[in-house]
């Protein structure tokens, strides 16, 4: 079997920090290469600087490391995404056209490009928006990831490259910060929860939204990614999903545990990115090719949210 050298660009990100973890468990230590813009000083590991939009490097680390697979996790997330849309399309369009074409010149055996329910918009049912339906996204992040599931399946027919990707629901977990996304303020809630007991939430009661717990979303991709080429079926990107909440039905299952908890609504721009997305979206064909099954509800996300936070203030 080739021993695998992996290299995952946003390495320092929200989902980019626990995928490091579970990669370097699964390949070990020596053969993960943490890459992003900027050095964190905590990390233990191989760590380089890369700004993903600059194909030099890109390709200076590949041969350095004799790369065989990336993990494509650099992006401006959504709400970042609108405050300078020219700009975040050029990052997410030339960072994902870079691991394309690096994948393709070096040979890669595998490539992950996620992309994200933001590819749907208000054409799409609110409920369950079936794998095949049509994008139309709103936001600039939407466009850019629907391009990118394109490019993706273009690289796959064209020339072979094996690129898998899923359309994360917004992704909840205690090990790391989010940032720039809609749906972060399911990850804030907890920490304010914690600390100041209360919340000012940045969208409105009733906005239910597709999520998934940070453990699901990293053994999803990690199923993916194991899964035979042949058990593949969908060469764009796999509709994800765990569960569906709205911040008030949040809020009240952190109530159990923190009776004085308290929250208040000012919904901001980013109302307007929520609205435009469904509240669940139909997973049954990444079920069906390679077993997805969620293990966290929003009881067991809520309690094992709150037992990692308290347990470690340092976290919280
Ligand atoms: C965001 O809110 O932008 C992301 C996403 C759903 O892709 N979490």
């Amino acid at each position: 079997m080739q021993r695998e050298k992996i290299l995952v660009t946003g390495a320092n990100g929200q989902i980019g920090k626990v995928l490091v973890a579970a990669l370097k468990k699964l390949f070990g230590n020596d053969n993960i290469i943490a890459t992003d813009l900027r050095a964190d000083n905590t990390y233990e590991g191989i760590f380089e600087l890369l700004d993903a939009t600059d194909s030099n490097t890109l390709s200076k680390l590949i041969m350095q490391y004799q790369i065989t697979q990336i993990y494509h996790l650099a992006a401006v997330l959504s709400a970042k995404g609108e405050t300078d849309p020219t700009g975040s399309w050029h990052i997410n369009m030339s960072s994902t056209l870079n691991v394309l074409e690096a994948g393709r010149i070096f040979k890669l055996s595998k490539v992950f490009i996620p992309s994200s329910i933001a590819v749907f918009g208000q054409s799409a049912p609110k409920e369950g928006v079936p794998q095949s339906f049509y994008p139309e996204p709103a936001t600039v992040y939407g466009i850019a990831k629907v391009a990118g599931e394109n490019w993706g399946a273009y690289y796959f027919n064209k020339y072979g490259l094996d690129v898998r990707s899923l359309r994360y629901p917004g992704v909840i977990g205690y090990q790391s910060a989010p940032g720039g996304g809609t749906t972060d303020y399911a990850v804030d809630i907890f920490h304010k929860a914690i600390k100041e007991k209360h919340y000012t939430c940045f969208l409105d009661k009733g906005t239910r939204l597709p999520m998934i717990y940070m453990d699901d979303a990293i053994r999803a991709t990690l199923k993916l990614m194991e899964a035979p080429s042949d058990q593949i079926s969908i060469r764009t990107a796999y509709n994800l999903q765990a569960l569906s909440f709205s911040p008030e039905e949040l809020a009240s299952e952190i109530q159990q545990y923190i009776g004085d908890f308290s929250v208040d609504y000012a919904p901001d721009f980013r109302q307007g990115i929520a609205n435009g997305w469904p509240a669940s979206i139909d997973d049954s064909i990444a079920r069906q090719d390679w077993n997805w099954k969620p293990a966290y509800g929003l009881q067991s996300l809520v309690k094992d949210m709150l037992d990692h936070l308290i347990e470690s203030p340092q976290l919280a």
